[in-house]
């Protein structure tokens, strides 16, 4: 591995110069000697490197909509839908295609450009994923870039949903490998990255993140950016979420995070994913709007945009558009 230093590195991406022979390797060391940069430091460099690889002012707007909820056999620590815990989430049916095609429209009409479907399943069976392709069609049908997290996927899964026009993939890992036996038993790390490299063979783009606030050390975040980073390439969006305390979840009573911690983290994954779109995602109505706009000038440029998230609540479309506008942020017009 290479040690890298706190010096800001870049990742090659497709159109852009290449600046080493290979690509550079993140320590765990080195993130985590990021996340220790005094405050001011560290927001420097997030918005310099942010400056340099994007515009300024523009955030992409993608709302999210529970196709499937509830009743999933997981039993990850920190999530609502699991049957095995009581948080009074009821288990439905795979939404309609109409159903669907009438809440991304919606969407569309509110500003948002991407469309994510989320579904509360450890892995969907071949015959779901045909009926997700339907979703998937019409969605990108209305112009709406499509975005889907299912669960655990199979290559040829992969394949089909490719071919039906999915543009994106959403499979976070979450937290640090260390840390992942004490978020979910009922699955392994290394499952998560054998998806996200069906994923990725398959052609489609990868959106993978991780929750801050699951009682984590700063060393696990560092190694949960430290593995994002070092895949290669890197994931095109990158969600970071504050964990969303729902109760009747084992994590109910897990202690806040300091809101400028949750700033580091954004602006780490910023200055050692350039070209990512890094997502301010779950837990921005605790977040309240200072801190917000700290976390946008450490380089977050994307929301997930509606009332809801899955399950849990989200600022509302008018909150948001008020903060925008006070930021002087305004919403993708065109996919990037
Ligand atoms: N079942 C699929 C899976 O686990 O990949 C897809 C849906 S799952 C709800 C998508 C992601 O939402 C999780 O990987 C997790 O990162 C995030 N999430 C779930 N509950 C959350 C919570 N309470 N707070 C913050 N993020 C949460
Ligand atoms: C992601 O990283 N966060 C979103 C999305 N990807 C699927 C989900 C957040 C869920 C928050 C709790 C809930 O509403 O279920
Ligand atoms: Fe199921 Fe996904 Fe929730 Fe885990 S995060 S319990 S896999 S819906």
């Amino acid at each position: 591995m290479t040690a890298c230093t706190t010096s800001i590195h870049w990742h090659a991406r497709p159109g852009e110069k290449q600046l080493a022979a290979s690509e550079p390797t993140w320590t765990i060391e080195a993130v985590q000697a990021l996340l220790d940069l005094p405050f001011m430091d560290l927001m420097f460099q997030a918005q310099s490197v942010h400056r340099a690889h994007w515009p300024a002012g523009e955030i992409e707007l993608a709302t999210l909509l529970s196709v499937k909820t509830g009743g999933c056999p997981e039993n990850c620590g920190y999530c609502p839908q699991s049957a095995e815990f009581d948080t009074g989430v009821k288990a439905e049916k795979l939404m309609s295609v109409d159903e669907v095609t009438k809440a991304a429209q919606a969407a569309k009409d509110a500003g948002a450009t991407r469309f994510c479907m989320g579904a509360a399943w450890r892995a969907p069976k071949d015959r779901d994923i045909e009926k997700i392709n339907e979703l998937v069609r019409a969605v990108k049908g209305l112009g709406l870039q499509t975005c889907a997290t299912l669960g655990m996927l199979q290559p040829n899964q992969a394949q089909s949903l490719r071919d039906a026009g999915l543009d994106y993939y959403n499979h976070n890992l979450d937290t640090a490998p260390e840390y992942y036996q004490d978020v979910v038993s009922t699955r392994q790390y290394q499952d998560r990255l054998d998806t996200l490299q069906a994923v990725r063979e398959a052609g489609i783009s990868v959106c993978c993140g991780g929750i801050i606030g699951m009682g984590e050390e700063t060393v696990h975040r560092a190694g949960l950016i430290a593995q994002l980073a070092n895949m290669d390439p890197y994931p095109e969006s990158v969600p970071i979420n504050s964990l969303v305390r729902v109760p009747g979840t084992p994590m109910a009573d897990s202690a806040p995070v300091d809101p400028l911690d949750f700033v580091r983290v954004i602006a780490v994954a910023r200055i050692t994913m350039p070209r990512a779109r890094v997502r301010l995602s779950a837990g921005r109505q605790q977040l309240g709007e200072a801190v917000q706009t700290l976390c946008f000038l450490a380089g977050a440029n994307s929301i997930f945009y509606g009332d809801k998230l899955l399950v849990t609540g989200n600022p509302d479309v008018q909150a948001d558009t008020d903060l925008m506008g006070k930021l002087g942020l305004k919403g993708l017009s065109t996919f990037s």
